[in-house]
């Protein structure tokens, strides 16, 4: 009994992918000793998992092939400038190992040098967009501020995680941020949190209130250009340097959803962020400043990020650099990316990804995100030819950047598992290892996920059996195709063929085409978006319509605008057209939305069953867990497909397709109802 229990061990998925026990000795050489050092030394010993008896060598030395903090990688030795390097190649060096990778001699060099977490915590532990418990940083506001033991631990675990995978900087609240961070007393917690994350190569930053001067500082107003707030700022600086030596700068959301910014004093986003950007400059800090904003015009949604940077581009300081969103409306299922990237040529820019599944499923449904990331950094811009993808033109190869950084909204919590779904895991796992190699593909990533995070464990085998034939064809094979479907299977059962922002609103977790409060701002209403009426659907953004096609360069401007040459993957985001218009597939346009709904399902009750086979391979915690989030996804992929489809038919006013399930639900109980996450 006791043996047959020990055989599948139990487990919580709170180890993520680091559930590595050597029993393997190994021989470290390593002429110096650093807090840094000491973790790799420790990680190679817990985690060796080459021959037994191995000596391998860990040197610090300068070599102009390597980069920042990468690293020479060999069967038995890491090289690197730097002490990070040495952290970062034990950890490459380990998961090849337990991966089954080979090692030869190689140099590993990090795309961006900034690699950055955001979590979106407020100081009452809560989190904006979080699925996955509270805050791992914050909690009770001013009177959850002492640190304790548990926290360095948990804070720790979250570090080695980061490092495990490149990541290497962490905003450490709200972009919607409270002007109390900048309090000397969250100051302190602050540099408690720095201590702990420092070994580990992690840099703090925080996100800022453009009105602190006046909400904290006491001052009467926040003018980027008024002296005493000029004065303010770097009062603050120099305070938060004191405490702090390595911080790493502010982010900030200025002018967007009520945040305040420069333009309430009539001043520019370059004005604001240059002055941020002068007071961080003599500390070697940098200033993110947001492209997530909203114009006072009533400009088509979709242009507004653009028509207000591009003006500025040459303005800014070379300590600043733009975090714009992949797409250019909101982290949706599937949008063409930012027109931005790579049309701003004399200013740095940085992308901004979105790890929390809060348009995609959030903690319930499995979406692995990293395929919608891969498309996104392969897009090619056309701005410097062809080639010029967005990869390129944020990771300094096209331009010449001061800096290069690429942040993701984390989607981490106080849960057990860390992300409320275990494979969520693989979405933090797949932002790190893209912002270190932002040419890796989706395959690879996931195929190393599920190896280090559910190898090892097959039903009565012992390590050595790692990898079995039998595991591979029943467990390696199929969840890994799955999970690269399933960010395409999201896409078909919310929002196929460019379809975008029909979500319920404020939680943004179920549809809500209907979705239109009076009074509320148009383009935070889904009909604003899919425009759909007796006659259509779809947004016009060609050159007769919003012209938003325009934002893009050549050939891309004339390949959106044409309906015959738009990627159906795109229609509606850029056409409106008749529910009769006839689609590649020879059907009509309302014939192949029902498909992709219906396909959408299918593909989930799909996933289910690859799931159910996966039984014999996976402990049962797990296993149980992420059977009963399928469930419910299922149950929810279904809401989705009867709302929309139910919705559209009020004006398509056309039969679904008779070889497809007919709806199941009610559109006016769905209205009623308008589903919560369960
Ligand atoms: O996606 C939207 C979210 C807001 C978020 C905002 C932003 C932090 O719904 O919750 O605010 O974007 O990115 O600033």
């Amino acid at each position: 009994m006791i043996l047959s229990a020990a055989i599948i061990r139990a487990e919580d998925g709170s180890k993520l992918w680091l559930r590595y026990v050597s029993t393997k000795t190994i021989t470290i050489l390593c002429d110096t000793n650093s807090p840094t050092l000491a973790i790799a030394r420790n990680e190679l010993e817990k985690g060796w998992d080459g021959e037994a008896g191995t000596t391998i060598a860990l040197t610090i030395k300068e070599d102009k092939t390597i980069a920042g903090d990468g690293f020479r990688l060999s069967e038995n030795s890491i090289q690197a400038n730097t002490e990070l390097g040495i952290l970062y190649g034990v950890f490459e060096l380990l998961r090849r190992q337990q991966t089954g990778q080979t090692i030869e001699e190689e140099i590993s060099n990090p795309s961006y040098e900034f690699r950055i977490l955001d979590h979106w915590d407020n100081p009452d532990g809560s989190i904006e967009r979080g699925y996955a418990g509270h805050s791992i940083f914050w909690h009770d506001g001013q009177a959850g501020l002492a640190v304790t033991e548990n926290d360095k631990i948990l804070w720790e675990e979250y570090a080695r995680a980061n490092a495990s995978i490149g990541i290497n900087g962490a905003v450490l609240n709200n972009v919607n941020a409270s002007p109390l961070m900048l309090t000397r007393e969250y100051l302190e917690r602050v540099k408690a949190i720095t201590e702990v994350l420092r070994p580990y190569g992690i840099r703090t930053y925080l996100s800022i209130k453009f009105s602190a001067p006046s909400l904290i500082g006491g001052l009467k107003t926040s003018d980027p250009l008024n002296p005493e707030v000029i004065q303010w700022w770097q009062t603050k600086v120099k305070e938060i340097y004191s405490l702090i030596s390595d911080f790493g700068g502010f982010l900030v959301k200025a002018n967007s959803e009520g945040q305040p910014g420069p333009q309430n004093f009539g001043r520019t986003h370059a004005d604001g962020a240059n002055m941020l950007a002068d007071a961080l400059m003599p500390f070697g800090g940098i200033v993110m400043w947001r492209a997530f904003v909203y114009s006072p015009s009533n400009e088509d949604r979709a242009k507004q990020a653009y028509m207000e940077f591009m003006p500025l581009d040459g303005q800014f300081r070379n300590n600043v650099i733009i975090q714009i969103k992949n797409g250019p409306v909101d982290f949706q299922p599937r949008e063409p990316f930012s027109p931005l990237f790579c049309a701003m040529k004399k200013t740095s820019v940085m992308p901004e990804l979105q790890i929390t599944q809060e348009y995609l499923g959030q903690s319930v449904h499995l979406v692995f995100l990293s395929t919608m990331w891969e498309e996104f950094l392969q897009s090619d811009t056309y701005q410097e030819g062809p080639g010029s993808i967005v990869a390129h033109c944020t990771d300094g190869s096209i331009f010449l950047q001061k800096y290069t950084a690429i942040a993701g909204v984390s989607n981490i919590g106080l849960d057990t598992n860390w992300c409320g779904h275990h494979f969520a895991q693989a979405n933090w796992y797949a932002f790190g290892r893209l912002a270190w190699n932002n040419t890796l593909t989706s395959e690879k990533i996931a195929d190393e996920w599920l190896k280090l995070t559910f190898g090892q464990i097959a039903s009565g085998q012992t390590e050595a059996a790692n990898f079995s034939t039998d595991w591979t064809e029943h467990f390696l094979v199929p969840v890994k195709q799955m999970m690269l479907d399933s960010r395409e299977a999201a896409v078909n059962y919310m929002m196929p063929l460019g379809l975008h922002h029909i979500f319920a609103g404020n939680h943004h977790y179920g549809p809500g085409p209907w979705y239109a409060p009076k009074g509320l701002r148009p383009d935070w209403t889904p009909p604003y978006y899919h425009r759909a009426d007796t006659k259509g659907i779809g947004f016009d953004r060609t050159k007769t319509g919003s012209n938003a096609v325009s934002q893009y360069h050549e050939p891309l401007c004339s390949e959106f605008n044409d309906v015959n040459t738009c990627p159906e993957i795109y229609l509606l985001w850029f056409h409106h057209l008749p529910w009769d218009y006839k689609m590649k597939s020879g059907r009509s346009l309302w014939d192949e939305l029902c498909y992709h709904y219906d396909a959408g399902l299918k593909q989930v009750r799909q996933f289910q069953k690859i799931w159910d086979a996966t039984k014999p391979y996976v402990d049962p915690g797990r296993f149980a867990d992420v059977q009963n989030k399928l469930r419910n996804q299922n149950q929810n992929v279904q809401i989705w497909k009867d709302a929309c489809l139910l919705y559209f038919q009020q004006f398509s006013q056309r039969p679904v397709p008779e070889d497809i399930e007919p709806p199941v639900n009610n559109l006016k109980d769905l209205m009623r109802n308008d589903i919560r996450r369960p």
